[in-house]
């Protein structure tokens, strides 16, 4: 479901090209999604790397699963592709040796933690190990990255997100990720072979739900008119409510606003 985005239209209209895939570490066909809701399995503590933790998983949309750490709360939720390396069956620690750890913020006693582990085990259904994707895509040799070109990345404050995005600037082995229609709130930095950026066309292949871009509307002078970026209410969209909070991550030259014109159906 595309939410009536249309990303042919939208390139044309934007006269961008999309980042070629072998800009990113992403498999040409996304990962398949064998798991199920209530499944357990190790995990990546991603607030203490080096802990391995168990998750179930609580949500799943395209290629992605939204996890939550056992012996967590749930406003913690990470979200991580299926064929992360992040993720692993249930055994795989102990079998490296290595022990199960509570995450970061565990609710209970850290003294309850072997009963706990134990008791969230018993009776669990455990991810099979069938279903684990062997390792992670290659990573291309060197960042490829274009300025200006467009992708597809998560929304790193509102994970659950994946949208349409711009290259707004190239930093060594990095790029910066600005998110269309949007006043650079939400922008960041990543390495090119993040596992958050996606090719153009990934959300159509996984069924993820790419969010239409926002209406506070920031693109290239090239472009266009300046005008104040409000779109005629298109149905599908979300209000964007979060702008440039005064004084902060003032624009650089070069990037104006513009009306933008429905590439969305109503
Ligand atoms: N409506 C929420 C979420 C904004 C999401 C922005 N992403 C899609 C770039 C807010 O305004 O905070």
């Amino acid at each position: 479901y595309q939410g009536h985005f249309s990303w042919e239209k939208y390139l044309k209209e934007t006269g961008a090209v999309a980042a070629p895939s072998s800009c990113f570490k992403q498999s040409l066909t996304p990962p398949v999604n064998e798991f199920k809701v209530g499944m357990k399995l190790e995990a990546q503590d991603p607030r203490n790397t080096t802990s391995t933790c168990i998750a179930t998983v609580v949500g799943l949309t395209g290629s992605r699963l939204r996890l939550r750490l056992d012996g967590s709360d749930n406003k913690n939720d990470f979200w991580r592709l299926v064929d992360s390396s992040e993720i692993q069956p249930i055994g795989s620690c102990e079998k490296n040796g290595g022990m199960l750890q509570p995450p970061l913020g565990f609710r209970l006693n850290a003294s309850s933690w072997p009963m706990f582990l134990l008791k969230t085990l018993n009776g669990s259904e455990m991810a099979p190990s069938r279903i684990f994707h062997k390792q992670e895509p290659p990573a291309p040799e060197q960042n490829s990255f274009q300025v200006g070109m467009k992708l597809e990345a998560v929304d790193r404050k509102n994970p659950h997100f994946i949208c349409p995005a711009t290259v707004g600037a190239l930093r060594g082995v990095e790029v910066l990720v600005t998110f269309d229609g949007w006043r650079g709130a939400f922008d960041y930095y990543c390495r090119y072979d993040s596992r958050d950026i996606f090719p153009v066309g990934w959300c159509s292949l996984t069924g993820d739900n790419l969010q239409p871009p926002g209406t506070k509307a920031v693109l290239p002078k090239s472009l266009g008119v300046l005008t104040d970026g409000s779109v005629e209410s298109p149905a599908m969209n979300p209000t964007p409510t979060v702008g440039r909070p005064p004084g902060q991550r003032g624009r650089k030259s070069g990037r104006r606003k513009i009306k933008v014109t429905g590439s969305w159906s109503q």
